[in-house]
């Protein structure tokens, strides 16, 4: 018998824990080698199986008994009855049927990353917390982004907030930063989670419908909860649709505390924006992407960090002092509000690079347990009431979902500081804890493990007053003030697409009372969005929903650009966009494989669509080779089109339905398309010219019937680095 070798990575961690930052791996326990590493990895080698090693490695049971025939189970005689003492059948069966863990209740769908945090500056005025205390220290993090409403399996491109995840393994113990894509929360009480979560889930009868805001019970549940106006905005835009997980913004959404070696407090936010800018879908086409991809966003984050495309976030911090927070027209505890970045501004403070994809999805994508309670030194906590549910919250459901209370030691979630205490035992316990004593104080064991005193984690000393009651602040009361605010700071089309929203979910709606009682609270954000879903919705404008707070304070500012999604357009570049170029047999090649090589030299991805796979014809050129087709691919899976030049081959092209689908579908989401010499005519034959219907050229329909090949395709990048041409849906919207 051949003996295995081990798997690569740590001991521990079966590689999952291996840094890659700037190309250089670094192994976990080059790191900070502890006491659990090493009996871990002395257990080591019949835990993990890595690719590299199959050939040397013989098949075995879970007992590591080789296994001869992994074909047939064992019978009495070749079509006699399966025997019952095949234990080699029945451990393989019943490990099967016990795959599943239970998913998580919400957020269920996701998808993650191992990469790092690099600080930019020491930030040891505010916090002592260990990502912040040098200039250019590294922390090495693990993100996961999800969607909430959907199960596991369900689609990527559903409406919908994202959660925007990440664990740092920092010197001073793990510090989960457990936030969403939004920086507001539909209710401002934990006591309200369960009811929103059922409102929003499949309705309970019939299961349906899946990923999904626009169904009765949810607009029942919001229209009767006026609170959730502010995030309604921001979910029915179109940051409820991303682009890409690498292109949208993340925020911690409750107000947290720094607290620096001093043990002095500030009050802070979280954020967290995209080197690659805010980037959206538009609503048809994510619905469409949902048929054709429902990986869409997992496949993207994927196939970028394999590209070596690595997404960036930039942290950024708004710190404020309590006494500024007493001052605002708000109240900083409320997680239904934020603070506009035109009152407090964003002090950027750092990086996170996700530069490595996970080994296995389930080790690590589906066992990763985040944890709102997990914080570090100089990071604590403020009194949001919906964080306090939280703190509670997150260590209940790892439990039951991990089966029990040893989910820390599941390598994913294994901290890189050493883990010295007296908790014992427990189902599925892998530390092998050494010695007689598990208590303290004790002298058997010399006292160990110390308290760490001041040097360890010290909670803010916020004096505590007042009666112990049920009840609200009043400036909680004010629910439409900052709904107005986000509403008011979009574009003309943001706007637009915010009133689709709405007027789509509401349509969904069964029961007209609630789309009325919702119309009648939109009334309260803003006349002219309660107007445009009214009429789309068939309905008079209702009266205005009877306020709270009808006279609430007057706020700091009522517009705020770093609201629109175009606040962020990223820095114009097109790597990893990705662009389809359509092909027939009597194309010119010769243009194809020069635009391609450009776009392919600036990072962008292109595929080559085709009929059917393999060559085409050209009349010029290199020879073609179609890496997909229009049955196996669709437009809205591409940033990009590129229609050929070669008239025998447009001519082919015209004739087949799917390519004038691609175009219009291509034109009428936004999108860049460039015409090389004949295949002006396939536009012209959609009814796409390069003008406005206002007589403005549309900055997305190039065509290069005279122009030089390497001009156009020039002018094809910039153009495709705005990502979409919404002046093209503005004019189309003013007709
Ligand atoms: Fe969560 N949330 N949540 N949540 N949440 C969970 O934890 C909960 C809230 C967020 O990728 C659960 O492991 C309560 C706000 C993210 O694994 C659960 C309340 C924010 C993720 C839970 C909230 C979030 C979760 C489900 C109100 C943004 C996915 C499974 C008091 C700041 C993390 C799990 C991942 C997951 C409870 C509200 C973000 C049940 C009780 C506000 C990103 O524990």
């Amino acid at each position: 018998m051949r003996h295995c070798r081990q798997a690569g990575g740590d001991g521990r961690a079966g590689g999952s824990h291996r840094l890659v930052i700037a190309g250089i791996q670094l192994g976990r326990r080059a790191m900070k080698p502890t006491r659990k590493q090493a009996d871990a990895r002395a257990a080591k080698g019949r835990q993990d199986v890595g690719e590299g090693q199959a050939a040397a490695q013989t098949l075995t049971t879970n007992q590591g008994v080789p296994v001869g025939d992994n074909q047939h189970s064992l019978k009495a005689g070749l079509r006699g009855p399966t025997l019952l003492e095949d234990f080699i059948l029945r451990e393989k069966i019943t490990h099967f049927d016990h795959e599943r863990i239970p998913e998580r209740i919400v957020h269920a769908r996701g998808s993650a990353a191992h990469g790092f945090f690099e600080a930019y500056k020491p930030m040891t005025a505010f916090t002592r917390a260990a990502p912040f205390q040098a200039a250019g220290k590294i922390t090495p993090v693990f993100a996961r982004f999800s969607t909430v409403a959907g199960e596991r399996g369900s689609t990527d491109t559903a409406r919908d907030v994202r959660g925007f995840a990440v664990k740092f393994y920092t010197d001073e113990g793990n510090w989960d930063l457990v936030g969403n894509n939004i920086p507001v929360f539909f209710i401002r009480d934990a006591m309200k989670f369960p009811d929103l979560v059922h409102a929003v889930k499949p309705e309970p009868h019939n299961g349906m419908p899946q990923a999904a805001s626009a169904h009765d019970t949810f607009w029942d549940f919001a229209s009767l909860m006026p609170e959730t106006s502010h995030v309604l905005m921001w979910v029915m835009s179109d940051r409820g649709i991303p682009r890409s997980l690498r292109m949208m913004q993340g925020f911690g959404v409750h107000t947290f505390r720094l607290v620096n070696a001093q043990g002095e407090s500030h009050f802070v936010k979280f954020h967290w924006k995209p080197k690659l800018g805010t980037h959206s879908l538009v609503w048809d086409e994510a619905v469409k992407i949902s048929g054709v991809d429902s990986d869409f966003h997992r496949r993207d984050l994927w196939d970028a960090i394999e590209a070596g495309e690595f997404p960036e976030w930039e942290l950024g911090l708004q710190i404020f002092t309590e006494a500024q927070a007493e001052g605002f027209s708000f109240d900083v505890l409320d997680a239904t509000k934020l603070i506009p970045e035109e009152l407090v501004p964003v002090t950027p403070v750092g990086r996170m690079v996700l530069n490595r994809n996970p080994d296995n999805f389930f080790a690590e994508t589906e066992q990763v347990a985040f944890c709102a309670a997990h914080v570090v030194p100089g990071i604590d906590f403020s009194n949001d009431p919906l964080l306090a549910g939280r703190i509670h919250s997150y260590i209940d459901t790892q439990i039951s979902r991990l089966g029990g209370a040893n989910f820390h030691e599941i390598p994913v979630n294994a901290p890189l500081a050493p883990v010295r205490n007296n908790q014992r035992d427990g189902l599925h316990r892998h530390t092998v804890a050494r010695g007689r004593v598990a208590y303290e104080p004790n002298s058997l064991g010399g006292g160990c493990p110390f308290e760490a005193g001041t040097a360890g984690f010290v909670s803010f000393p916020q004096a505590v007053e007042g009666d112990k009651v049920r009840g609200k602040p009043e400036k909680f009361a004010d629910h439409y003030t900052q709904a107005t605010l986000f509403y008011e700071s979009q574009t003309a089309v943001e706007k637009a697409h915010i009133a689709g929203g709405f007027r789509f979910e509401l349509s969904k709606v069964t029961v007209p009372a609630i789309r009325e009682r919702m119309v009648s609270s939109l009334v309260n954000v803003s006349k002219e969005l309660a107007g445009a879903v009214a009429a789309g919705l068939g309905i008079a404008l209702p009266a205005a929903m009877p306020r709270v707070q009808p006279q609430p304070a007057m706020p700091e500012v009522t517009r705020s650009p770093a609201l629109s999604l175009m606040a962020l357009p990223g820095d114009g570049g097109i790597r990893s966009r990705r662009v389809a170029i359509l092909m027939a047999d009597g194309v010119a090649g010769e243009s194809i494989s020069a635009v391609q090589a450009a776009l392919q030299a600036a990072g962008a991805t292109v595929q080559l669509i085709a009929a059917r796979l393999g060559p085409v014809t050209s009349v010029s050129g290199p020879a073609l080779e179609a890496t997909a087709t229009f049955e196996n691919t669709s437009p809205v899976l591409f940033d990009g089109l590129v229609l050929p030049d070669g008239e025998a081959g447009v001519t082919l092209l015209g004739q087949q339905a799917e390519v004038m689908d691609f175009i219009s579908n291509q034109y009428r989401h936004g999108k860049t398309i460039l015409a090389l010499g004949a295949s002006a005519v396939l536009l012209q034959r959609a009814g796409i010219g390069a003008v406005l219907p206002k007589g403005k050229p549309d900055p997305g329909v190039l065509m290069d019937a005279k122009v030089k090949v390497t001009s156009v395709t020039a002018a094809f990048v910039s153009a495709l680095g705005k990502h979409r041409h919404p002046e093209r849906e503005a004019a189309q919207t003013a007709h």
